[in-house]
């Protein structure tokens, strides 16, 4: 068995890790995993098959949940293997497996020859990357990640209000850390550590999907940030980059959670929005 990805397109990280392997011509088998619908219903290929959907085909973008109940466990069984947390994204690679967003774009980026820019050889261009790669987890993920939910998961999938006052405090915090990501980091660069774009910039961008996903207008007044999305989107091809954010940016729209999906979801997003 060649590379497997557990991916749910919901997730920023998962888009991030979707992009780079496309991006890079990086064969693998994209197994689809679909946390709104209870965290780890696993796409099976066109039904029945028995096959995983590929990256290559238009099957691999669709998560197919057509499982049936007793599949359905044995795959959570199989997923939890590949990760005991139950948490995407995921790589098994043969016999080894690996989690965390970060360490399985070094380990795609160490294993297949891609292009230096996206994590360079140079000492202090390859720490300005590392650099930024320690700082997003807690600052932009927790505060994207926030505003999606404040915004549109809690009120609209899950049907649970958020008070104006918590909205208020997610998007004024939000806003704070957008004028980090420019002042400290973009500055007057093309990229934020660089000329080229790096593993920094796709990182980046994929977490502020999630709140344009919500219907913020992060860019508007933004005219730096703005030119500097257009350039990542023009790195990574327009295409690729609306296919992998085709999900989010319909996020708005999904249907509320049936209550026993969502009874299943609750303790596990509020242990994630915090
Ligand atoms: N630090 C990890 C990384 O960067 O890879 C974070 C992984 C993580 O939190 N993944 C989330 C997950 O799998 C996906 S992002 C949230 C999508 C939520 C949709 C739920 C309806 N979470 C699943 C869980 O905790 O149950």
């Amino acid at each position: 068995m060649g590379l497997e990805l557990y991916l749910d397109l919901l997730s920023q990280p998962c888009r991030a890790v979707y992009i780079f392997a496309k991006r890079n011509g990086i064969p693998f088998e994209l197994r689809p995993v679909e946390l709104r619908k209870g965290g780890l219903g696993l796409g099976l290929g066109p039904e029945g098959s028995g096959r995983p959907n590929t990256a290559q085909g238009d099957a691999g973008r669709q998560p197919l949940l057509g499982a049936r109940a007793e599949k359905g466990q044995h795959l959570s069984d199989a997923f939890a293997q590949v990760n005991p947390l139950k948490k995407v994204p995921a790589l098994r690679d043969g016999d080894f497996t690996l989690t965390e967003s970060v360490a399985i774009l070094l380990y795609l980026n160490r294993k297949y020859k891609v292009p230096d820019h996206w994590y360079p050889q140079d000492l202090q261009a390859c720490a300005r990357v590392d650099e930024y790669l320690a700082w997003q987890h807690t600052t932009l993920r927790r505060n994207c990640l926030r505003a999606l939910w404040h915004k549109v998961m809690f009120p609209v999938f899950l049907g649970e209000p958020v008070s104006p006052e918590m909205l208020a405090a997610t998007l004024a915090e939000l806003d704070a850390t957008l004028q980090l990501l420019e002042d400290k980091f973009l500055q007057n660069k093309a990229f934020l550590t660089g000329p080229h774009i790096s593993l920094a910039d796709l990182i980046a961008i994929t977490e502020l999907m999630h709140p344009v996903g919500a219907g913020c207008q992060i860019f508007e007044g933004r005219p730096k940030l703005a030119a500097w999305r257009r350039r990542v989107e023009a790195a990574v091809g327009e295409d690729l980059f609306q296919e992998a954010h085709e999900v989010i940016l319909k996020a708005k729209d999904s249907p509320p959670a049936d209550p026993i999906i969502k009874q299943k979801l609750m303790p596990r997003v509020l242990a994630m929005i915090q």
